[in-house]
């Protein structure tokens, strides 16, 4: 549901039924919070997730400068090469106001090796049921044993 008024968020959770590709799941969904002040709380959000939407705004290039902070935080916490996570663009219905292009957004996507989508939560809505459907599809397909097992082979510590 499209919020007009800006409420910073500290934290929201939200849990819906859903069936992707006809498997039924359920997405237990926390909204976290963007605001710095909040970002000691940000760790403890992210051991508990099993995928991650990355969400900047086209519209403010410093959310966008923000993605690989985000990113390489997630990793860190998961001690892993690679986890579940879409990057998404929003706002793109403010096209007047937009700053990040599509092409920067799918170079950052490409480089980060993420999904990416473009989002619009304002009425209509474009994508936002599609961006949740694709990260429990990426979350599905994410070989969990085999990252497991090669994060087990990786030498730990190394005595010299
Ligand atoms: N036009 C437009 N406005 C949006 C869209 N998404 C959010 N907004 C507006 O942008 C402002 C901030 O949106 P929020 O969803 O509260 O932003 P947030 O990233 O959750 O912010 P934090 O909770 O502080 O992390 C609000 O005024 C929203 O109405 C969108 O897709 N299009
Ligand atoms: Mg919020």
């Amino acid at each position: 549901m499209f919020v007009a008024d800006y409420d910073p968020t500290i934290e929201d959770s939200y849990i819906q039924h859903a069936v992707v590709d006809d498997d039924s799941c359920v997405l237990d969904v926390l909204d976290t919070a963007g605001q710095e002040e909040f970002s000691a709380m940000r760790e403890q959000y992210m051991r508990k997730g099993d995928g991650f939407m990355i969400v900047y705004s086209v519209t403010d290039p410093n959310s966008f400068t923000n993605v690989p902070n985000f990113f390489t935080q997630i990793l860190r916490v998961k001690d892993r090469d690679e986890y579940p996570m879409l990057l998404v663009a929003n706002k793109v219905d403010l096209a007047h106001l937009r700053k990040v292009t599509e092409k920067e957004g799918r170079a950052m996507a490409n480089r980060l090796n993420l999904m990416y989508m473009e989002t619009s939560a304002k009425d209509p809505p474009q994508n936002i049921d599609r961006a949740f459907h694709e990260v429990v599809r990426i979350i599905r397909n994410h070989p969990k044993e085999l990252s497991e097992e090669r994060r087990r082979r990786r030498p730990k510590c190394l005595v010299m």
